[in-house]
């Protein structure tokens, strides 16, 4: 599915990932000038991106690369799931030296739900979203966790989406850095459909820009 997708040219890029619906094609569409670049990409129905897009806006000076959803899609075999996972890692890792920062991306109304199932019921296994972070810590490349859609959520219940992710990622001996290394750099709470903590959202990553740039 990804490999008719073929990178060739050296271009910096900025790599949202995520499972499906979480509205990675959203943020993309608020990073571009151009909107209508992501024409058709945001969808309803989970899995509505099903391919690797690379946005080329000549507004923008990096590339976004809106990933496949890994994960919930409606009418997808675990096969095609595992293949995709698979396709996103060897994507990262073939694109690695072009790539200045990856947004991991969590749907915030579903996030507990995610935790419960994978982390709490069965505590061998952590989410998708954390091993993927786990990962990009291991490969040594910058990110950042985006909590999307908080325009849902009651002020009460985004603190106790961050105290457990706290939680999961003091289990998983991750620290989040705050500053401009690698691994995971800050956590971010937005609302990309009603524009809330955007500007933050971007202005952070315009600073890891200008420092990659800068040296
Ligand atoms: N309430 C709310 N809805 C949002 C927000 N961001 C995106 N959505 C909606 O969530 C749905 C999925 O958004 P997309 O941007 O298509 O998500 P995606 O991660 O690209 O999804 P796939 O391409 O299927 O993997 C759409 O209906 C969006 O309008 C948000 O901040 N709040
Ligand atoms: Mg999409």
């Amino acid at each position: 599915m990804l490999k008719s997708f073929k990178i060739k040219e050296n271009h910096p890029r900025l790599v949202l990932i995520g499972n499906s619906n979480v509205g990675k094609s959203t943020i993309a569409r608020y990073f571009l000038k151009n909107k209508k670049l992501t024409t058709g990409a945001i969808g309803k129905h989970a899995g509505s991106t099903v391919s690797l897009k690379l946005y080329d806006d000549p507004s923008v000076p990096y590339q976004i690369v809106d990933l496949p959803g890994f994960g919930a899609m409606t009418r997808t075999s675990k096969d095609l799931k595992d293949k995709i996972h698979t396709e996103i890692i060897n994507y990262i890792e073939r694109d690695k030296s072009n790539i200045f920062l990856i947004m991991v991306i969590v749907n915030g109304i579903r996030i507990m739900d995610e935790l419960e199932k994978w982390y709490y019921q069965d505590e061998t296994t952590i989410p998708l979203t954390f091993e993927f972070i786990s990962w990009i810590e291991n490969i040594q490349l910058p990110c950042i966790m985006v909590i999307n859609k908080i325009d849902r959520l009651k002020h009460k219940e985004l603190d106790q989406i961050l105290h457990e992710i706290d939680k999961i990622l003091t289990d998983i001996h991750i620290q989040v850095k705050g500053n401009i290394s690698k691994g995971l750099l800050k956590i971010f709470t937005v609302s990309a459909k009603k524009e809330m903590n955007m500007g933050k959202l971007q202005s952070f990553v315009e600073e890891i820009w200008n420092m990659m740039n800068t040296g």
